[in-house]
């Protein structure tokens, strides 16, 4: 008879070779699971996060999609929830660990072929664990959605995004021969990692409106312009809003520039090595501004991405600023 690890590894190939698949341009290829499209170096980490994550009503997920802020706001949620842990900004571990490390994504995490070991490890981790990931809200293990844990997710004007996100496909794949306009043609079909993008931020938009306790719905370019507001919104948001003494003595603003560009992209620690066995530290840090695109969006693309953006957004609210 066969093994659990044995059966379920079949199984799982199985389901693999069933769904449909697209060649993609940073992983070997995307699959089509539960109506979004998950990159092959993720999906079975997907499948084994939705099966056996057990939520801990103190948890807090970094929910985000994938170029849109999420190494910004990993930093700044693991430094607002651990300031009293680490409040020397001498020795504070995000001088000397990435923010994917200590907010590590549960699509990696489960991308494992020991499941028990990694649940058990998951169960002793100090309180509260705050995890990352690119995963759409649909798709999220039921304990999340039932349990009091909390949810913060970003998003970013889909300009930028497209540019951050094929300029990171070409440095980490050099072989890459998707143009920018091709890149764009897919993005708005909705044949990108962890999308359609629109569908991934369409869950969250809905799900922060309908349970504003549960899930907090940011925007990059809403931080880029008044960091402070959102670094205490943040706080709020996980029960616990700085004191006045905090404010006065600087903590928000010692936050606000350990997390930002200039002081992570210039840390030993993110200027070289990997993240997940594959990504090089340093791509993670490009320009961080709004309005780049402007310096690769020809007129053709631009009609392309806004007609597209009016029929998926339409109605429901959601709008972005795409100029700083
Ligand atoms: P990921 O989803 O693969 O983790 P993510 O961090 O969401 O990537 O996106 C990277 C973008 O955030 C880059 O944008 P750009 O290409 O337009 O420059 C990166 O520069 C930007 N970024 C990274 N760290 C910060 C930060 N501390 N503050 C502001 N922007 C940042």
């Amino acid at each position: 008879m066969a093994s659990t690890e044995g059966l379920q590894a079949y199984e799982e190939e199985n389901l693999l070779l069933s769904l449909p698949k697209e060649k993609d341009w940073i992983a070997q290829h995307l699959y089509l699971f539960q109506d979004f499209w998950y990159p092959s170096n993720f999906i079975e980490g997907v499948i084994n996060f939705q099966k056996h994550f057990q939520a801990k009503d103190s948890d807090v997920i970094v929910a985000t999609v994938p170029k849109s802020g999420t190494t910004w706001l990993k930093a700044l949620t693991f430094a607002i929830l651990n300031r009293q842990r680490f409040s020397s900004s001498h020795n504070h571990p995000l001088l000397t660990s990435n923010s994917h490390e200590l907010v590590p994504p549960l699509e990696l995490i489960f991308h494992v072929d020991n499941i028990q070991d990694k649940l058990s490890d998951l169960s002793n981790i100090t309180e509260p664990r705050v995890f990352g990931t690119h995963v759409p809200f649909p798709s999220l293990p039921k304990s999340i959605k039932e349990s009091n844990c909390k949810i913060v997710y970003i998003c970013r004007n889909p300009f930028d995004t497209i540019v951050s996100l094929w300029i990171f496909a070409n440095k980490n794949n050099p072989l890459n021969e998707l143009t920018i306009e091709e890149t764009l043609e897919k993005y708005c079909k909705g044949i990108v990692g962890f999308g359609p993008t629109w569908e991934h931020m369409l869950g969250y938009w809905k799900e922060s409106i309908a349970n504003p306790n549960k899930v907090l719905f940011l925007k990059y370019e809403e931080l880029k312009e008044d960091i402070n507001f959102y670094v205490k919104r943040v706080a709020e948001f996980l029960d616990c809003p700085f004191t006045e003494e905090e404010e006065s003595n600087g903590v928000i603003e010692n936050i606000i520039n350990l997390c930002s560009f200039e002081k992570m992209k210039n840390l030993e620690v993110n200027k070289s090595g990997t993240v997940g066995r594959k990504y090089e530290k340093k791509y993670f840090f490009r320009k961080g501004e709004v309005g780049d695109w402007v310096n690769y969006f020809s007129p053709a693309m631009i009609e392309k991405l806004s007609k597209t953006m009016e029929e998926k957004l339409s109605g429901s609210g959601l709008s972005f600023k795409t100029s700083p």
